[in-house]
């Protein structure tokens, strides 16, 4: 048996009738038992078409013998059952069920019949649509990735100053993407002093013993985020970089001895200045990456240009892995982590708007 959060909107039609139908045909289904169900609130619309109309979002809390995907199949018939259109990604809707989570099951992005299935629902953690009614019926469930409580999340995504990050390896389009954030939400952004130092010092003679780029690096980018100096901004702040990236960089990159310095240097540095509350991790593939990361020449030493799409998926990959370990790692990480498609940057700059204006 399952204990699974479903998380329910409708912005067509009889919206409160349609939400109570959906609910009342879950509870009757074969292999589910309705444990909770929240109040329906009235919400803004995020992303999808201008105009849309207001939605009703509300939760449910279920016990099921049904599998993950079974259970999709469920979701599905009840949504056909209430003449559900899906012409248009994040269009209008007479019901949208999706699974929020299900026990501490982790799947990403698994294709099984033609359809993908990511648990937790991966933009769950910034939306204040989902995070408020499933507070109100399940306050103390876990996210299995943050580690957070339901209740955590949402604290995460209320504070009255929201820090942004946008993360991404060399090339992600992470500059781009954080301009276009702060100008839409009226953030501050923050911008990278300096590029990280990643797999220069292999190329130097001295082959990665050295950590001085590194340290310089760090205490340059760590300058504008110190939290004794931190000025609250009314709309909050987009970063176009993370702190952990450089760690995690240097332990792709470093000699054991040189990691070993510069991981203490690293952790004394981060622990003055501000963690963010969310970050916006961009993923991109191996040739969009070297593309872009090519015409960048102060991030990427010439010559080091050619093959460079695996390094960079490699350094990419370890990042994701880093930010979705959340608490876990014991780092001061962001409780709040999406991730974003960055091959085409106007459809990840629509997607990071939507994460950041989906917590207000
Ligand atoms: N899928 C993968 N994982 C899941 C999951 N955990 N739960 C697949 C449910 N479905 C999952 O979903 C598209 C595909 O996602 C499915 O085929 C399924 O196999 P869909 O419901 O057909 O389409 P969609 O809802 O337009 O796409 P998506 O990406 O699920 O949208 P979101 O992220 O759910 O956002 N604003 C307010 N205020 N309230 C809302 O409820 N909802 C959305 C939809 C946007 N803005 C909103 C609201
Ligand atoms: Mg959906």
């Amino acid at each position: 048996m399952a204990c699974c959060l479903i998380g329910c909107g409708s912005n067509q039609g009889a919206r409160r009738e349609q939400l109570d139908r959906a609910i009342e045909l879950l509870g009757v289904m074969p292999g589910i038992t309705m444990r909770a169900v929240s109040r329906h609130r009235e919400t803004r619309p995020i992303g999808g078409p201008p105009d849309q109309a207001p939605f009703l979002n509300g939760a449910c809390l279920i016990d099921t013998e049904l599998g993950p995907r079974e259970l999709l199949g469920v979701l599905a018939a009840v949504e056909n059952t209430l003449h559900r259109d899906r012409t248009e990604r994040w269009g209008p809707r007479t019901l949208d069920l999706d699974i929020l989570l299900y026990d501490q099951l982790v799947l990403d992005n698994e294709v099984v019949d033609g359809s993908a299935l990511t648990i937790p629902h991966p933009r769950m953690t910034t939306r204040r649509f989902v995070l408020e009614p499933a507070v109100e019926i399940a306050p103390d469930l876990r996210h299995p990735l943050s580690r957070c409580s339901l209740t955590d999340l949402l604290d995460n995504i209320s504070q009255a100053h929201l820090h942004v990050a946008i993360v991404g390896a060399p090339g992600s389009g992470a500059a781009e993407v954080a301009d276009a954030v702060a100008d839409a939400t009226l953030a501050r952004l923050v911008q990278a002093p300096a590029a990280l130092p990643w797999r220069r010092s292999t190329e130097l003679p001295d082959g990665g013993t050295s950590d001085a780029a590194w340290s310089t690096a760090l205490s340059a980018c760590a300058r504008p985020l110190e939290r004794a100096t931190w000025p609250d901004d009314p709309h909050g702040t987009v970063a176009d970089y993370w702190l952990g990236s450089h760690l995690v960089a240097a332990e792709d990159t470093l000699s054991p001895a040189a990691l070993g310095r510069y991981a203490a240097e690293h952790m004394a540095v981060t622990a003055k200045t501000v963690t963010p509350h969310v970050a916006i991790m961009l993923r991109a593939s191996p040739e969009t990456l070297a593309d872009r990361a090519a015409d960048s020449s102060s991030t990427i030493d010439a010559g080091m240009q050619a093959n460079h799409g695996a390094d960079l998926v490699r350094l990419q990959d370890l990042l994701l892995t880093r930010l979705r370990c959340g608490k876990q790692a014991g780092d001061r990480g962001p409780h709040a982590v999406v991730v974003v498609a960055a091959d085409d940057l106007s459809r990840a700059i629509d997607e990071a708007i939507a994460a950041v204006e989906a917590a207000g």
